[in-house]
């Protein structure tokens, strides 16, 4: 469904036109913003008479996801499919508009809307090692449980997402056109960042493998992306825009990157950034229990894993920072850089403990 108005411009403008598409009456419902990623924004739309349906109201971000459409096709597909196949399971699903559609576009904005499934939290931070248990388990079964589903009907939402070898040409590229004072600043962590070639080899040869099995992957992990019930036991993953045919070291991969370390990605506590061993294997075991058909290949390179998505995110803060910040928000003129050198401070951390 498309909306063309001028006269939308600020954001209670925009909601008003949100929920009239969606036939939701604004007085009973209260807005909520409840996401923290870099990329898209999330709302809750919470009923207000304790009677009705809560939402899920998201933008996709079209600087990112050049082709929205082709999102709501693979959410679309994977939910029919998940539906069908296992009725008993929990999931978002996307609400109709008055058009009987699952995209609205209002001017440039693209936006969808999903129920809300009562009775679930989700989490900002890792607080235990059975969250992360909890969470690789629902990582997991999402996965397998679309081990029978076409992949290759999935459009590709992001081309080379993580692809490294191509993160790593993109960071050659914004060095080449970069300033000098970024350039300077960014020197001694570019200098550890080239020590890890042989990472960078591996996840080149992983495709042609037959032990490292292509497969629907999520493609963003982070524990914010998991619903969890009252007693914080997994429901079901959300957020399915990166969902495309890929191989187990981006799921396995992103979340030792975002669960093992005690501290954000955005802190400069360089200090306390550790590997918490415990978090580390019930990441592992979490994952095993949910997906049976995970390969002795692919369990012998679980730490590989966590290395390739550890050093592409280095590689892509980096590569904004050289690029004056174009595609990850920040809050101050070195975040990104101070991110790289997070990340690349974890990779190091992982490293010496494996
Ligand atoms: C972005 O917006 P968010 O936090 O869900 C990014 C991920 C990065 C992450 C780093 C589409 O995800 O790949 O790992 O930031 N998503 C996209 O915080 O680029
Ligand atoms: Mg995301």
């Amino acid at each position: 469904m498309k909306i063309s108005d001028p006269n939308i411009s600020s954001t209670d403008q925009l909601i008003i036109a949100v929920l009239r598409a969606y036939d939701i009456p604004a007085d009973q419902y209260k807005l909520h913003s409840i996401d923290v990623g870099l990329i898209n924004q999330t709302y809750l739309l919470q009923d207000q008479s304790g009677k009705e349906q809560h939402y899920i109201l998201q933008n996709i971000n079209a600087n990112v996801f050049e082709h929205p459409e082709d999102i709501d096709h693979n959410i679309r597909l994977i939910s029919e499919y998940l539906q069908q196949h296992y009725p008993q399971d929990k999931n978002l699903l996307l609400k109709f508009t008055i058009e009987k559609s699952t995209l609205l576009q209002i001017n440039d904005r693209f936006i969808r809307v999903f129920d809300y499934i009562s009775n679930t939290v989700t989490h900002n931070t890792v607080a235990s090692a059975s969250l992360a248990f909890e969470a690789a388990g629902a990582f997991a079964r999402f996965s397998h449980h679309l081990k029978d589903f076409d992949v290759n009907a999935l459009r590709i939402t992001i081309p080379d997402f993580h692809s490294l070898h191509y993160r790593s040409q993109q960071l050659e590229k914004a060095y080449g056109e970069a300033n000098e004072e970024r350039k300077k600043a960014a020197h001694s962590t570019l200098q550890k960042i080239a020590q890890q070639k042989r990472v960078i080899e591996f996840s080149i040869n992983i495709p042609f493998e037959e032990g490292f099995i292509r497969r629907v992957m999520h493609h963003d992990t982070k524990i914010s992306n998991v619903l969890f019930d009252r007693e914080d036991k997994s429901v079901c993953v959300i957020d399915l825009d990166t969902v495309m045919p890929g191989y187990l070291f981006s799921d396995w991969g992103d979340m030792i990157r975002t669960y093992v370390c005690p501290v954000h990605e955005s802190s400069q506590e360089f200090d306390a950034i550790h590997v918490r061993k415990d978090f580390l294997e019930a990441i592992f075991e979490g994952y095993i229990q949910g997906m049976p058909s995970v390969t002795a290949l692919e369990k012998e390179h679980f730490i590989t894993f966590g290395e390739i998505m550890i050093l592409m995110q280095s590689i892509r803060f980096m590569t904004d920072y050289l690029n004056n910040d174009q595609y990850y928000p920040t809050e101050y003129a070195e975040q990104n850089l101070h991110r790289a050198i997070n990340q690349i401070t974890l990779l190091k951390a992982l490293q010496e403990k494996n």
